[in-house]
């Protein structure tokens, strides 16, 4: 478990010039296993219309949201093995409470400044069969005002390889604008996945991370995640954060901020 507050030297040259910096064993084991466990009983619940025990943020307007994985639609089993993503997760205490950890919080103050909401918060289900993510950049997702430092942060909460399903960045590519995106044109791919077709991606590195690893990666950075290739489940934890006062000029059913620090 990462006891330091804040980035070393190393790691901020690291995320400057490549738009990303992956900070091993951030959170211990316990931490994924809570994570797991949470997201399972909340997905759960969600299937069969009752209550998440102890809220899930609930009181919110924004509780939990369960997205399907599209290709696994027709496979029978447990709610958990047929999502994709849980969405709006950070009002809840185990989920909200990693947000706000001082350790987590401490570092995102150098990268954004003083005042930090968590807008956005996904679990990552990424079951044996389902399909990775393509390449895009998560600021084509967000209209905000202004429009950056947006951060994103990523904890594999299972070991993330290039055979489940791991993610992909183009280092560097936090310098580009962001791309064009167009549909994924596969027919059963998940609602709201597109595609940035225009850009050479040849550079792009495969980062598998073991659970509790944590990838902090700015929010113009090119990235995708692959197929689950295995039969053992891939799962993640993401959040993305910005500066407390930012507007949303697009509002929608996912995003919710709330101030962390
Ligand atoms: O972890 C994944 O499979 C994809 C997540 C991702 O790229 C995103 O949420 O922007």
């Amino acid at each position: 478990m990462r006891t330091i507050e804040g980035l070393t030297a190393a790691e901020r040259a690291h995320y400057d010039e490549h738009g990303y910096v992956k900070l091993p064993a951030f959170a211990g084991p316990e931490v994924c296993e809570r994570m797991l466990g949470r997201v399972v009983e909340i997905t759960r619940a969600r299937a069969a219309g009752t209550p998440v025990p102890g809220g899930d943020g609930a009181g919110s307007a924004r509780a939990s949201l369960v997205l399907p994985e599209s290709n696994l639609a027709g496979r029978r089993g447990p709610p958990e093995e047929l999502a994709s993503k849980v969405f709006t997760l950070h009002r809840d205490e185990v989920f909200g409470g990693f947000a706000a950890s001082p350790a987590l919080t401490g570092l995102l103050t150098e990268l954004i400044g003083p005042r930090i909401d968590c807008f956005l918060s996904q679990f990552i289900f990424k079951n044996p069969g389902a399909w990775g993510q393509p390449w895009h950049q998560d600021s084509y997702y967000f209209a905000f005002d202004p429009p950056r430092p947006v951060v994103g942060v990523s904890l594999a909460v299972t070991p993330a390889t290039p055979d489940n399903g791991c993610l992909h960045v183009l280092s560097g590519s936090h310098r580009d604008p962001i791309h064009t995106h167009v549909p994924d044109r596969r027919p059963d791919a998940n609602i709201g996945y597109v595609e940035i077709v225009d850009r050479d991606l040849s550079a792009a590195m495969a980062m598998p991370m073991d659970p509790g690893d944590l990838l902090v990666f700015d929010s113009h950075l090119v990235h995708r995640s692959g197929d689950n290739l295995t039969d053992g489940l891939r799962a993640a934890m993401t959040y993305h954060f910005a500066a407390t006062g930012t507007r949303d000029l697009r509002p929608g059913p996912v995003n919710d901020f709330v101030t962390v620090r």
